[in-house]
């Protein structure tokens, strides 16, 4: 793996993938469950607040969850993750416990932000999830700035900042690369291209996709492009580039994905994209639906034994964090503030 031809963003042309050889048969079987939980946390999430059980604001990653997984995967518990408004999946990827999820977005006590973020601000200090943001690359010099303090502690963990395309738009992104290098901060960029910000989209920004990687490369920082609808082919790049941060110099990483949903609950996406536009593509495309159809002709049932225990854990989490309490009026003022209670309890 290296610079994969630019795999087009919009609408992609079916993809197939190459067999999971044996050696790699296990590595496969935990992207595919990690993968189908980011899957059905989201759906379950979508499905509550049509019951009208949630509340709030939600931006799915539907068919973006190699990006997360495969990224994550070439990650130590104690390296440290941002990520943006569409981080669910960064944060499940991460190990951020799902039922920790669903009670933050349920709004309970038991939520890993206490139940006062919700879907934009989960965050889990014991699996090395600073957090989302939902300023647009908010969480760019926060991954390199904790990179930079991890690096002066004399640790080798690194910082990863998830952002989008409109995040490479942000000036605080370049600034934070070029500061990086200067620095010696052990930080990687993750762009999750989906072809649009909001309704914009990238190719007229910035061109076809792989051309943010190309221009973060004409500024000396390692860059790569990776098919992100490919868990395993992400992983390998991410694990390349992970590599050489932790020797100390910043790298970037573009994953070219698909945004299935609407930007986020209630945006109208038919005035600027084709009505069947997330369906389509992920009929042809699911990289789930993908690494399963690679996997199948062996043990078929092991799968289906991941399935179950995915469905499972998902119900259970789901109930249990919906039966928990929400926090007392008279807490409504803590954490205005930092304090100790901040730390997720560890
Ligand atoms: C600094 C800033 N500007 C604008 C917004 C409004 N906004 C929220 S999401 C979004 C689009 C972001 O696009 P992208 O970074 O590609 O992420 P995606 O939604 O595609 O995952 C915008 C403009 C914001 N949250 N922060
Ligand atoms: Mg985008």
């Amino acid at each position: 793996m290296s610079h994969i031809e630019s795999p087009p963003a919009t609408p992609a042309v079916p993809f197939t993938g190459l067999p999971i050889g044996a050696a790699e048969q296990d590595e496969a079987h935990d992207f595919y469950r990690r993968m189908s939980i980011v899957r059905a946390v989201e759906l379950e999430i979508e499905k509550m607040h049509r019951l009208g059980r949630m509340s709030g604001s939600f931006h799915s990653s539907m068919g973006q969850e190699a990006a997360a997984v495969g990224v994550c995967a070439a990650l130590r518990p104690a390296d440290l993750v941002t990520s943006t408004h569409r981080g669910h999946g960064h944060a499940l990827a991460k190990g951020v416990p799902i039922e920790g999820v669903f009670a933050e977005l349920f709004g309970r006590a038991s939520g890993v932000s206490g139940g006062r973020g919700g879907s934009m601000h989960l965050h889990h200090r014991p699996s090395g999830f600073l957090g989302e943001n939902a300023i647009v690359a908010g969480g760019v010099p926060w991954a390199a700035g904790a990179a930079w303090a991890r690096r002066r502690q004399g640790t080798d963990d690194i910082g990863v900042a998830f952002i989008g395309d409109g995040g490479f738009a942000q000036g605080v992104t370049h600034e934070t690369l070029l500061i990086s290098r200067f620095w010696n901060s052990p930080c990687l960029i993750v762009c999750e291209n989906n072809g649009l910000a909001h309704s914009m989209p990238s190719e007229r920004l910035f061109g076809p996709p792989g051309s943010i990687a190309r221009m973060v490369e004409a500024t000396g920082v390692r860059s790569l492009h990776v098919d992100g609808r490919d868990v395993m082919a992400v992983a390998e790049a991410a694990r390349e580039l992970v590599a050489e941060v932790r020797r100390g110099v910043p790298a970037f990483l573009e994953c070219s994905v698909f945004r299935v949903r609407p930007h986020s609950l209630s945006d109208p996406d038919y005035r600027y994209r084709p009505r069947r536009a997330g369906q389509d593509w992920l009929a042809l495309n699911d990289p789930i639906a993908n690494l399963r159809a690679r996997l199948a002709p062996l043990p078929a049932n092991r799968l289906a034994r991941i399935d179950a225990e995915v469905a499972e854990e998902i119900a259970g989490a789901l109930e249990r964090a919906e039966a928990a309490s929400r926090p007392p009026a008279s807490a409504a003022t803590s954490f205005v503030y930092s304090s100790p209670e901040l730390q997720n309890h560890a």
